[in-house]
């Protein structure tokens, strides 16, 4: 066939359209060849391996050659949220979160942004507002932050942990929440009026467990926003693991949630422990999300176990050293179709 620029433009045009229409078949599940990277093991069906990375240690060599080399999704570990960005009403300072974001894109990695609205880590000036005031300026916040990133987030987690630990559903008492129950909801629309092409998630952690009242908390959000045109893309399973095995319902979780129509991304990876338990787990993880079309990718909260916000508990992939755990080969062989 002769290649005219009308031809081409035709193709694409037809291209687009199943896309939109979710007619493209998906990526086979069961890898033609195994990858040696998380990153290329994890694309084989179209899906991200990322890991939460800090600011100041992109100087270390040892660091950033394991970053570089198995993952293409990063998230700012702290340089992301209120208190980094807005550290004076109205001031706003992007010099960490820029250079991760650079360092993620100019090597053709994503980056996770992490995150608008939160009860925590909110500047020392927010902290004691309360009311109308209040809700302007985390509107005000989410709309300069996602407008300064513009077009290079994948996602967000446009409000995170706002619902109650614990047995209650309720939502948690906060600053923020204390603004107005439509304090979520406002939080995602300015969201997507500062930067339309970004997914929009909400982010959580102990909602891995589909039984736990949060969980369900959390999924009766979803699903009114859904219900109601709110605009949200993707619920962030936190999924730290601690003390705990992966629940044995983790996968009707993740479809459950999927099954409202919005991608499902683990986002903070950890499980605590060592040796073969530690690697089941992880294992176990891994393959609920292949299991589920929408689960679209993976996130590690830290490289080496000595990067860990609970170094103590070992809880990552690579040792302090940056040699691969039992638990790294687990998730690469589950990754390369097992
Ligand atoms: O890993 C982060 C650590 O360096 C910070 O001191 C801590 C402060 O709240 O936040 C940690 O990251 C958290 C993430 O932003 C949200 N989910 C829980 C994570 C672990 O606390």
């Amino acid at each position: 066939m002769r290649l005219t620029t009308r031809s081409v433009r035709q193709a694409v045009v037809a291209i687009s359209a199943a896309v939109a229409l979710g007619t493209v078949m998906a990526p086979p599940v069961v890898a033609e060849s195994a990858q040696d990277t998380l990153g290329a093991a994890a694309s084989q069906t179209g899906r991200y391996f990322g890991a939460a990375v800090a600011a100041h240690k992109l100087s270390e060599p040892a660091y950033v050659s394991i970053l570089d080399r198995e993952f293409n999704m990063v998230t700012a570990e702290n340089e992301m949220k209120m208190d980094a960005t807005e550290p004076n009403q109205g001031q706003f300072t992007f010099g960490n979160a820029d250079r991760i974001v650079n360092h993620a894109l100019s090597r053709g990695m994503r980056v996770r942004g992490h995150t608008l609205a939160w009860h925590s880590q909110q500047p020392g000036w927010m902290q004691g507002m309360e009311g109308p005031g209040l809700r302007q300026a985390m509107l005000n916040h989410v709309t300069q932050v996602a407008a300064h990133f513009r077009g290079r987030i994948h996602s967000w987690d446009v409000v995170n942990e706002a619902f109650e630990d614990g047995g209650s559903g309720a939502r948690r008492n906060s600053n923020l929440q204390r603004t107005g129950n439509d304090w979520i909801e406002a939080a995602f629309r300015a969201a997507r009026a500062a930067d339309p092409g970004a997914k929009l998630c909400y982010n959580d952690y102990n909602i891995d467990d589909w039984s736990h009242a949060k969980t369900q908390a959390v999924y009766r959000m979803v699903q009114d926003f859904r219900s109601r045109g709110v605009p949200i893309d993707c619920v962030g399973l936190q999924s730290h693991f601690f003390g705990v095995n992966v629940p044995a319902n983790y996968q009707t979780t993740i479809s459950s949630f999927a099954a409202l129509g919005v991608e499902v991304q683990i986002t903070e990876l950890d499980v605590g422990g060592s040796g073969w338990q530690q690697a089941d787990n992880y294992r176990r993880v891994t393959q609920a999300c292949l299991n589920v079309p929408r689960c679209t990718g993976i996130t590690v909260w830290g490289i080496r176990d000595s990067d860990s916000w609970r170094a103590s508990q070992t809880p990552l992939l690579f040792d302090g050293q940056g040699n691969k755990k039992e638990a790294y080969y687990s998730v690469l062989n589950t990754l390369n179709g097992g």
